[in-house]
């Protein structure tokens, strides 16, 4: 695969001159969109939300010179996948005899071909998901890990582990928190949402079992106004958090903000926001300590590294959200990366695994992605 894009000069058909070698397009010949099914068993609980099935989104791309770029767009509900499908098909369609590694020029085709339905939702998660698969492409053909193709800021990058599901008994959650520090994991992130007294009392319990020096995170998944936010962050302080994740409704950055300026503790919020535009704003409105927009939400990895780089400026580190294959390449790739989110339940769709040693992720150092779909996988979990 190394250099996989370069020919000699005779027959390569670039910008170069007749001297030297010349790069082939990486020209997208056709495309394929796998609906695949993952039922969660049990469901997985957050305060607003129940999670039965993880739907999934497979899109794989095929270039000229015989690579195969994928990328994934998730819901919770085939329902809510199936817009997403619909966009998906479109723009794929828009993109066939195009380069694939011309990534900011397809992202901004993209973008404005959805400029009247509007780029968001369901629309932007069919963007992202193509996007990633172009980058996966455009990897591959220049013989480089998308980590690297991003800057190669790191080698490693530490995870934590992510589930602590409501219905997880104190017990199963102080046993889930052990097991992460087990592994070598140096931070835990669980839900909370069973009222103040419960909240407290599970964070007591988990905060007494894994000592000072383990990392706790708690995330609210949007369920406060930003009044209730700020008093749920003062009574949770005294336990030490590394962040408190979406305190309150995603959209509303002002309410973040505040909450933000009145708690002792770090926030971290982004996954529910659409596109590089709210994040831009949740910068610009100080609503963040730490932005962990969602690769599917943002614009994919074009998106997301636009993302990065404003916060940047903004000295605001990133952290991943689900997506931990691909996250690893962003995470390793920027500067300002925090951790990578590892999520126990999440479905497996490659034949790789995440390379996790003593608590730090490492992205493979194959060429783009790095990934190979699980054959078996996608047939058992596909749906006709
Ligand atoms: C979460 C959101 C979506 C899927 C899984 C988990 C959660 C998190 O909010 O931050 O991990
Ligand atoms: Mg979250």
């Amino acid at each position: 695969m190394q250099g996989a894009g370069l020919q000699s000069g005779a027959t390569g058909r670039g910008r170069g001159d007749d001297t030297g070698p010349s790069v082939v397009p990486l020209r997208i010949e056709s495309f394929e969109l796998t609906a695949l099914a993952f039922p969660l068993n049990p469901p997985f609980r957050a305060a607003i939300r129940r999670i039965d099935t993880v739907d999934i989104l497979l899109i794989r791309i095929r270039a000229g010179n015989g690579l195969l770029g994928c990328g994934y767009a998730f819901a919770f509900g085939s329902g809510d996948l199936a817009p997403v499908f619909a966009s998906a098909n479109s723009l794929c369609a828009s993109l066939v005899g195009e380069d694939a590694s011309k990534t900011e020029r397809l992202w901004a085709r993209m973008m404005r071909s959805l400029a009247l339905v509007g780029a968001s939702g369901p629309t932007l998660s069919a963007l992202s998901s193509i996007d990633i698969a172009l980058w996966d492409l455009a990897g591959q053909a220049c013989g480089r890990p998308v980590a690297d193709m991003l800057g190669g800021a790191r080698d490693a990058i530490p995870v934590y582990g992510s589930n602590g599901s409501l219905q997880l008994s104190v017990d199963e959650l102080v046993a889930e928190a052990m097991g992460f520090a087990r592994l070598g994991y140096s931070a835990y992130k669980f839900k909370v949402g069973g009222g103040l007294a419960q909240d407290l009392e599970r964070l007591r319990t988990v905060r007494e079992a894994v000592g000072p020096s383990f990392k706790l995170i708690v995330d609210g998944t949007q369920q406060w106004s930003p009044k209730e936010a700020i008093r749920v962050a003062h009574a949770l302080a005294p336990y030490d958090l590394w962040w408190l994740e979406e305190p309150v409704n995603a959209q509303d950055i002002e309410g973040c903000a505040e909450v933000r300026r009145a708690v002792p503790m770090d926030i971290a919020t982004g996954e529910t926001n659409f596109g590089v535009a709210e994040c831009a704003r949740l910068l610009q409105r100080g609503a963040a300590d730490i932005l962990m927009p969602n690769l599917q939400r943002v614009g994919g990895i074009t998106g997301w590294r636009k993302v990065a780089a404003m916060a940047e400026l903004h000295r605001v580190p990133m952290a991943s959200h689900v997506y931990g294959e691909i996250g690893v390449h962003l995470m390793c790739g920027v500067p300002n990366a925090l951790t990578l989110e590892v999520v126990p339940w999440w479905p497996k769709l490659f034949n790789e695994s995440l390379s996790i040693k003593d608590g730090m992720a490492s992205p493979p150092s194959r060429p783009g992605l790095g990934l190979t779909l699980n054959s078996a996988i996608v047939e058992a979990h596909s749906v006709h």
